[in-house]
């Protein structure tokens, strides 16, 4: 889809995150991807994830200019993520969303070229080897990132208390309180059902350092809660000019020679 590719082509363009130089190391292994299911290699050794999330560890809801992050505490293994294709311990961080202007594009994964209109990334670090976000980012095995994708149906109960918080922080660099909020309600019913690869951080420093977990089943939202999401905006209070915050997903990245792995055959 060609105008889907161009509105974000236009968005790496004009946003400050995107320019000057982008370290790609090596470039072999980045992300997004499309998956091709009859190409992935059921693998029996891949585990059922197992997410331990403390509600109490969540802190806050920022607008970063890209997307909207809600932020957890990780300085304690309170809220972790084992299993799946992790050998280590991997401590919640945050998690955000890419989303598109309209419902026919937005998620930055595709299952056989089918886009979702929206993707939920659930970001984690690997505390059995480093210690600190920061580090473990630069680092092979440093972090875990569970992708889950949005598609049209009804009303989500769970998201409906970040789409409620979300007018508060309409502008860029702004940020409120969100305390209490498990993550864990935002996973899909079948989380044994997931692709496993290799890959990277889909913003810059867009390092090699990311073991994904992109479940099969998609979670339903409404339009509506959608619609919130693009009413966040990408600009300052004191911009002139107001940009709305949509199609703030990567463009597609070759595979080159990678294998994704399925948890189901
Ligand atoms: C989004 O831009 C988040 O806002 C970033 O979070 C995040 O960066 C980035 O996406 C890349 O993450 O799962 N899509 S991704 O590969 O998690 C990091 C922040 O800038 C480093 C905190
Ligand atoms: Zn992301």
């Amino acid at each position: 889809c060609l105008k889907m590719q161009k509105a974000a082509e236009h968005n790496m363009n004009i946003h400050p995150m995107w320019q000057g130089p982008l370290a790609v190391p090596g470039g072999d292994r980045q992300s997004p991807i499309d998956i091709i299911q009859r190409k992935s290699v059921f693998d029996s050794e891949l585990k059922p994830l197992v997410p331990d999330y403390d509600p109490d560890t969540c802190q806050q809801m920022w607008n970063n200019g890209y997307s909207f992050l809600v932020e957890y505490d990780d300085t304690t293994d309170k809220s972790t993520l084992k299993g799946g294709p992790l050998q280590d311990k991997f401590r919640l961080c945050q998690f955000h969303f890419h989303w598109g202007e309209c419902n026919d594009w937005g998620s930055e994964h595709t299952v056989d070229r089918r886009l979702f209109p929206a993707e939920l990334h659930l970001v984690h670090w690997n505390s059995d080897k480093y210690s600190l976000f920061e580090e473990a980012v630069m680092e092979d095995n440093g972090l875990a990132v569970i992708g889950v994708f949005l598609k049209v149906g009804k009303r989500h109960e769970g998201l409906q208390k970040l789409v409620d918080a979300l007018p508060a922080i309409r502008h860029k660099e702004s940020i409120v309180e969100f305390t209490r909020f498990d993550a864990a309600c935002l996973l899909p019913s079948n989380i044994d059902d997931y692709w496993a690869y290799h890959g990277s951080l889909t913003t810059p420093p867009l390092t090699e350092s990311v073991s994904w977990i992109v479940m099969k089943q998609p979670i339903e939202v409404s339009h509506d809660q959608l619609a919130v999401f693009r009413s966040l905006l990408f600009t300052s209070a004191e911009e002139e000019v107001q940009k709305s915050m949509v199609n703030n997903f990567r463009v597609q990245q070759p595979l080159r020679g990678r294998t994704v792995r399925s948890s189901f055959s």
